[in-house]
């Protein structure tokens, strides 16, 4: 019993050690060593954007590219219409787009974009992470 006393107060120190690791920032916000600018590809189809969870760096460039389909689409992130961004964050608007078309735009604003097609709304829809890069 006088080992199990001794013991409780390194117990509840591990402990506390672990809920704060539990409780450390959101990872994606680390920031990231490398000073290469990437492209990073989206394939537009009907009616979806692939892979449409993406993340990338800090001025990196996304471009679209609508490969197959027959419907007109957007990728579009400017606030309005259920689409999100950091404060300050990137805007964009591709315009209409039809097949065979690419827009392409860098993203220079870390956080969290979550961008539409405008013409399909929330169900053609496309979330981008951009982390910061490392000073
Ligand atoms: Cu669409």
């Amino acid at each position: 019993m006088k080992k199990i006393l001794l013991l409780l107060p390194v117990i509840l120190i591990l402990n506390a050690c672990t809920y704060e690791k539990a409780e450390l920032p959101v990872p994606n916000l680390t920031c990231v060593t490398d000073t290469v600018k990437h492209l990073a590809p989206v394939v537009i189809a009907d009616d979806s954007f692939s892979p449409q969870h993406l993340e990338i760096l800090a001025g990196d460039t996304v471009k679209w590219n609508y490969t197959t389909g027959s419907e007109a689409h957007t990728s579009t992130c400017d606030g309005t219409g259920g689409t999100t961004l950091p404060s300050g964050g990137t805007t964009w608007d591709s315009g209409v787009l039809t097949v065979g078309g690419t827009y392409k735009t860098a993203i220079n604003i870390p956080g969290t974009y979550n961008y539409i097609c405008t013409i399909h709304g929330a169900a053609m829809s496309g979330t981008i992470v951009v982390k910061p890069r490392c000073q």
